[in-house]
């Protein structure tokens, strides 16, 4: 039932390329940003030793991972030198002293302990930036994800341009907020890798499937092989694609929400960004849900596992009128208000 779509005239592809471009210059925040909240960092590690002697904070998720806006939360994992692990009872009782600590900081605003999640964190307002943000403890494996993200991100500047059209897009359609019952930033940018990687010519390697022997090294965290190949400066060297996809980012937009409506079957595939075969719902067991997305680490995790049935179809819906706004020629699309800006 999809509407067809006219041919893309090359004026039209400047068009999209120049709505995708300026995403990226409006929403990336600068080197200036980047350095505000390295210190935010290094203030709350100081404050936290006070009374956790040994405690080491690190940033990670889009403060990291390349795809951060100016207003994205602060997500910072904390542990304790010398400890390897936490139980979850060490975990709580840890969060809600922190909680009482960080109470105390005079730059802090609404601080909240959250011990019922499955990652417990305290939340906090930085009252002089207006950023929110959150510490969990030994999110391990948040940390390995961030890494990964970050290397697809340093590939190609595309990768980074077409994750901040999504982000916004998911903002956009309000289909972006895990909290809601919609998904997580992290679940869209799995989805824009997955399309990268599926490409004719790919844009982006499996970093996950390139090493070297027969066998696939293993960097056990969790229990979770978290391998991946890192040293980019030899990926042209590594992996024959390399820079063999010449497209724009307006056609590879386009393209994504093509794939998402026209191509990829939601009832029997998987977006998974390990490897480059195709892995199915039914492999995974995972044949009630509509929305299949694995984590590239934590192999149990499904990203989608959350979302209603009304909900997936609200995406659905979502990424079908993306496809006809963005696949139907206009001359330019109209400025965006700065009230719209501001929502980000
Ligand atoms: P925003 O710019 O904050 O929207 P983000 O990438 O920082 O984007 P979140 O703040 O939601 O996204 O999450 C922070 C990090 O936590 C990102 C990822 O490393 C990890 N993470 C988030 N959700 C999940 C999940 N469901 N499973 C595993 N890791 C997750
Ligand atoms: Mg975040």
């Amino acid at each position: 039932q999809l509407d067809p779509l006219p041919p893309i005239t090359p004026e039209f592809v400047d068009v999209l390329n120049k709505v995708c471009e300026q995403c990226y210059t409006d929403f990336a925040p600068d080197e200036l940003e980047v350095g505000v909240r390295e210190h935010i960092l290094q203030d709350l590690e100081t404050f936290v030793r006070r009374q956790f002697t040994g405690a080491q904070l690190q940033l990670f998720g889009s403060s990291k991972n390349g795809f951060g806006f100016r207003q994205s939360d602060l997500d910072i994992c904390m542990v304790l030198e010398g400890q390897e692990t936490i139980d979850d009872v060490d975990c709580i009782n840890i969060i809600e002293s922190l909680a009482r600590l960080l109470k105390k900081h005079p730059g802090l605003k609404n601080i909240l302990p959250i011990t019922t999640a499955k990652v417990p964190i305290v939340k906090f307002y930085h009252v002089r930036t207006g950023l929110e943000g959150d510490i969990s403890l030994y999110n391990t494996l948040a940390l390995h994800n961030t890494h990964l993200l970050a290397s697809y991100a340093a590939i190609d500047r595309r990768v980074k341009i077409l994750c901040y059209v999504m982000k916004v897009f998911a903002k956009m359609c309000d289909i972006g907020d895990a909290s809601r019952g919609s998904l997580s930033s992290y679940a869209y940018t799995l989805m824009v890798l997955f399309f990268l990687q599926q490409r004719n010519p790919p844009v982006i390697p499996v970093l996950q499937e390139i090493y070297d022997g027969k066998k696939k090294p293993e960097v056990l965290v969790d229990g979770w092989n978290v391998y991946f190949f890192d040293d980019l400066k030899a990926l042209p060297s590594r992996w024959p694609q390399y820079r063999k996809n010449t497209e724009t980012v307006g056609e590879l937009w386009l393209g994504l929400l093509r794939f998402y409506t026209e191509d990829f079957d939601f009832r029997e595939h998987v977006v998974c960004i390990r490897q480059h075969g195709r892995l199915t719902t039914f492999n995974k067991q995972w044949t009630s849900k509509y929305i299949v997305i694995e984590d590239p680490f934590d192999l149990n995790h499904n990203l989608g596992a959350g979302l209603s049935r009304k909900m997936t179809n609200f995406i659905m819906k979502a990424f079908i009128n993306g496809r006809t706004v963005f696949g139907t020629p206009i001359k330019a699309f109209p400025p965006m208000y700065p009230s719209q800006m501001e929502y980000f």
